[in-house]
């Protein structure tokens, strides 16, 4: 094989990938497409009005990597990215992994003390931060035991852009090798610090071929746009890695996704295929009951990040027209491995295994349990991250060999192969013994038609014994009141097993969230 090949092969029904023993990333995402004769296609359009050709992108991603090496990065070393959604960061992002160097892109809406520990955690050499992220970066530099050699803003004076200008447009790929590290994610989690889930060169192609082509058809003339951003691993494939595959088109855009922010992108774009989380769903469907969108250009919406409610997937068709293929991915997994299709659909589920994945559901000994019972979700594919940066014991229990990744999720199989979530491992609550499900109590609240959005979390009553409380909130809080209350414990108990009503309701104004938009239930249950 040709140095940086790969071949999928689609002939045993899942597809199959092989890679040559020298084999760099950015040579089959970035250089590949001049060959392919579409250097004048655009890569890339943003909402600044900025639009880059592919022939433009092959040359700033050679650019970057030799501004790395110029400024003394070496490869192997890290180099850590407080990027907005914006061109730079996909010159920056390949760049460094053409030069053989690691980049490490952060959620860019965290705090100087989340910083300052991946900062001092990864031990990167370099920082590249977009200007507006200066106060929380500076406070993190301030504090940090150990600094970058170089911190550098990426646009304005002396800046990484600067370097960039200066530096030789063409970089020949580090011989790297398919198992070599690539980049890193650092894993959100319920709890404790975060943790750097090390991926590898190879791991990108397979998300893309495993999943991306198959279950989305993703093709040269499509036109993605997500609102989950790149930063975060779902947004990273959606809007970066899958276009890139196959020659399409990423629009991004630097401003904080809200209905308007998207129906404007939307009609401005013309995506055909469009990211969201559930939680954005839900606004924009509330925001469709005033506005409009003409939503004509999309051909697919993909949803993942927390469980899909059936009921947001019926009213999004009812009003757009539009299926939501809803799927679960992890930063570990680095995308959807579990997934809807366009010709299986089942609301309310996580769909079925994709191809060239596997999963078992295992009770706590281990032991896979019968279809129709829970247990822990595993997975296994070609893009299971590695191993956890400078955490052993974590590693030993998430990536447990050959692959495989311990999800820490609470998952259902059905005798047709459907999955259905039913909370994070850890979310799940025992009530007169039998576990219980935060997620459907929650899809059954939301049912009502005055609840816009519900949590349920475990609560200790009188007797110490833990029942559903949930938090909701009302489309209109004017509704709020007893009257409201006893009608939803009614709707719930009529609508669920006995046991599963929750005892408490307290309506509120909002619920703690992740940056890409989870429920932090253990927020709620302190
Ligand atoms: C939960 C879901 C039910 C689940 C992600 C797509 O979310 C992503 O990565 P994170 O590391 O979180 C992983 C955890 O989130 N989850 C994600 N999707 C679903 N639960 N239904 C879903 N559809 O607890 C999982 O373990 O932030 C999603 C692609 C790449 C990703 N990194």
């Amino acid at each position: 094989m040709q140095d940086h090949a790969v071949t999928v092969d689609v002939s045993a029904g899942a597809p199959r990938l092989s890679f040559a023993p020298v084999y760099n990333a950015a040579v089959g995402f970035i250089d590949r497409h001049l060959a392919a004769g579409r250097g004048d296609k655009l890569a890339i359009r943003t909402n600044h009005g900025e639009d880059v050709t592919y022939h433009a992108l092959a040359e700033r991603v050679a650019r970057a990597g030799n501004a790395l090496l110029d400024l003394g990065v070496r490869p192997s070393d890290r180099v850590m990215m407080i990027v907005k959604d914006c061109p730079a960061f996909f010159y920056l992002y390949w760049g460094a992994i053409k030069a053989g160097i690691v980049p490490v892109p952060v959620n860019t809406l965290l705090r100087a003390a989340d910083y300052r520990y991946m900062i001092e955690d990864s031990g990167a050499t370099a920082l590249v931060y977009s200007p507006e992220f200066a106060a929380e970066v500076d406070a993190a530099l301030a504090g940090a035991a150990r600094k970058p050699a170089r911190v550098l803003k990426a646009d304005g004076d002396g800046s990484f852009a600067a370097h960039m200008a200066r530096a030789a447009t063409t970089l020949a790929p580090a011989a790297t090798g398919p198992m070599d590290d690539c980049f890193w994610l650092y894993s959100s989690g319920s709890t404790g610090r975060p943790k750097g889930a090390v991926h590898r060169h190879r791991d990108i192609a397979h998300t893309a071929a495993l999943y991306a082509v198959p279950t989305l058809g993703i093709g040269e003339a499509d036109v993605c746009f997500s609102a989950a951003k790149l930063f975060f691993a779902y947004g990273l494939g959606n809007a970066m890695n899958f276009p890139l595959w196959v020659g399409a088109t990423a629009v991004l855009s630097d401003e904080r996704p809200s209905p308007e922010m998207t129906f404007a992108m939307i009609e401005r774009f013309r995506p055909t295929i469009f990211y969201g989380v559930p939680t954005l769903y839900a606004a924009q469907l509330r925001a469709l009951e005033t506005a409009t969108c003409d939503l004509a250009s999309v051909r697919l919406c993909v949803s993942a990040g927390e469980a899909l409610p059936a009921d947001i997937f019926r009213r999004w068709k009812e009003r757009t027209g539009l299926v939501i293929l809803d799927g679960i991915g992890s930063t570990e997994g680095l995308h959807i491995f579990i997934s809807n299709t366009r010709d299986h659909v089942r609301p309310g589920t996580s769909g079925r295994v994709v191809p060239g994945y596997s999963a078992r559901i295992v009770d706590e000994a281990g032991r896979e349990v019968a279809d129709g019972e829970q247990g822990t979700l595993l997975v296994r594919g070609g893009s299971v991250a590695a191993y956890y940066w400078n955490n052993a014991e974590k590693t030993r229990a998430t990536m447990i060999g050959d692959d495989w990744l311990v999800t820490g999720d609470t998952y259902m199989r059905d005798a047709d192969g459907t999955y259905t979530y039913s909370g994070r491992s850890d979310d799940m609550i025992k009530v007169g013994g039998i576990w219980c499900s935060p997620i459907e109590i929650e899809g059954r609240l939301i049912e009502h038609a005055k609840v816009l959005e519900a949590a349920v979390v475990g609560r200790k009553d009188d007797d110490d014994l833990v029942k559903p409380a949930a938090f909701v909130i009302l489309k209109r809080a004017g509704d709020a009141g007893e009257a409201l209350r006893r009608e939803l414990l009614e709707h719930c108990k009529s609508g669920l097993a006995r046991y599963k009503y929750p005892r408490w309701i307290t309506f509120v104004d909002e619920l703690p969230k992740t940056a890409t938009g989870k429920i932090q239930r253990f927020k709620l249950r302190d």
